[in-house]
């Protein structure tokens, strides 16, 4: 999947601020903003600025990036709750993905359950 920012693309949309979200973190590269239906009492999505398809297609294209996704994600946790978090990629529709622009769940403030399925 290509890394250049899509029209179609809901989240590369945000990341140009021409669809509002709200933002808790952000760096160079990489934003932190709150899903719109959340699924815990800290339920935020980290997004590289740059548009990859997946979690897998990020790794491979530019692993730095994903690590600072994942760096994000353990600030927003340690800002918004205790530091414990769960970090969750959907990669394909089977799976749950339904924004193609890569993106971790960051899910915490809670005792989370298991098992999705
Ligand atoms: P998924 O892993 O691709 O299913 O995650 C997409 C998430 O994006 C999902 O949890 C939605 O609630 C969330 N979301 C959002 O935060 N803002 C939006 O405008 C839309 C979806 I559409």
């Amino acid at each position: 999947m290509t890394s250049a920012p899509s029209t179609d693309c809901l989240f590369c949309k945000i990341v140009a601020g021409d669809v509002p979200a709200d933002v808790v973190a952000s760096t160079d590269r990489v934003i932190a903003f709150r899903d719109i239906d959340p699924k815990a009492p800290v339920h935020v999505l980290v997004a590289p600025r740059e548009h990859h398809g997946d979690v897998a297609t990020l790794a491979a294209a530019d692993p730095a990036l994903l690590a600072e996704v994942v760096q994000l994600a353990d600030r927003v946790a340690g800002d918004l709750a205790d530091g414990q978090f769960r970090f969750v990629f959907n990669s394909g529709p089977r799976a749950g993905q339904s924004v193609f622009h890569v993106h971790g769940h960051v899910l915490a403030g809670a005792q989370l359950g298991w098992t999705p399925a």
